[in-house]
């Protein structure tokens, strides 16, 4: 790999230099890897969370009362599960050494979370046998450990498919990084409200950002559309998790 050749930037203004955290040069690395590694396509898509919204809102009391938040992430969580189940060819990693796909027969959903040593991705093990409000717990201990520096090893191990949500922060599409043994990873950006055209008139829905990256030698471009279609059907009617 050509090295990137620094100048003397002392000679253009102050500077200082800091060590990289742990947290920080691993990521580096690890983005590194993926980055030069798989071939990356990123599908774009969106949902119409109007309903999802309506009934998250009205478990506000019940959330508070259980002493839990509710966010849409668990949804989300649930939604990515279910598609993981129903389209498996998402639920693989490539030994190319061997020429052999790696069929996973489990799925373990990691989400990630920002923390002020850098990005660390802990991971919810078998995500399609709980509950909403046990993921929204789960997500929400997971994500203090983070920040509070106390996830061990094995809480980021066995990931099958990532998460990374800005939703809480903005924008309105981004291009994630396939976490590389995994061959997807489903970026969420902000919920805004917007005009859809429905039965002849413009109607004001909530819609979800959602953009997929996937590693185009394990998934091709209409698989990926599938899969994003079907996390949008999951979430624009949250009843349809129980079929
Ligand atoms: N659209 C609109 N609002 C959203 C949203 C979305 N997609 N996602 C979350 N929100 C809202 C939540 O509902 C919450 O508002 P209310 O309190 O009114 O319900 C608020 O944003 C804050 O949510 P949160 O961040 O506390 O919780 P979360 O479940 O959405 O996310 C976690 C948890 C751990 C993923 C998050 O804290 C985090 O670390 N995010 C950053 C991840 C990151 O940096 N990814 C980048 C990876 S690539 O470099």
């Amino acid at each position: 790999l050509p090295q990137v050749k620094l100048p003397d930037f002392s000679q253009f203004g102050q500077i200082e230099r800091r060590s990289m955290t742990k947290i920080h040069r691993v990521t580096a690395e690890n983005m590194q890897r993926a980055w030069l590694n798989v071939p990356h396509v990123t599908q774009f898509d969106e949902a119409d969370i109007t309903e999802l919204e309506a009934f998250r809102q009205a478990q506000k009391a019940a959330a508070s009362a259980r002493n839990s938040k509710l966010t849409p992430l668990p949804f989300i969580v649930k939604a990515c599960a279910y598609a993981l189940q129903k389209l498996p060819q998402f639920n693989v990693s490539l030994d190319m050494e061997s020429s052999e796909i790696i069929q996973k027969h489990y799925i373990n959903i990691g989400v990630a979370v920002d923390t002020p040593d850098g990005l660390v991705v802990p991971v919810i093990k078998n995500a399609g046998q709980k509950g909403i409000w046990d993921l929204a717990d789960e997500m929400t201990s997971l994500a203090d450990k983070a920040r509070e520096k106390k996830l061990k090893p094995v809480d980021m191990q066995g990931g099958c498919f990532s998460i990374s949500s800005l939703g809480s922060v903005g924008g309105t599409a981004f291009t994630p990084i396939v976490n590389t043994p995994e061959v997807a990873i489903l970026g969420v950006s902000k919920a805004a409200i917007k005009p859809v055209f429905k039965e002849n008139e413009f109607v004001p829905r909530l819609l979800l950002p959602l953009s997929l990256s996937y590693d185009h030698r394990a998934v091709n471009g209409a698989e990926a559309a599938r899969f994003t279609g079907l996390i949008s059907l999951l979430l624009s009617d949250i009843r349809q998790l129980l079929l």
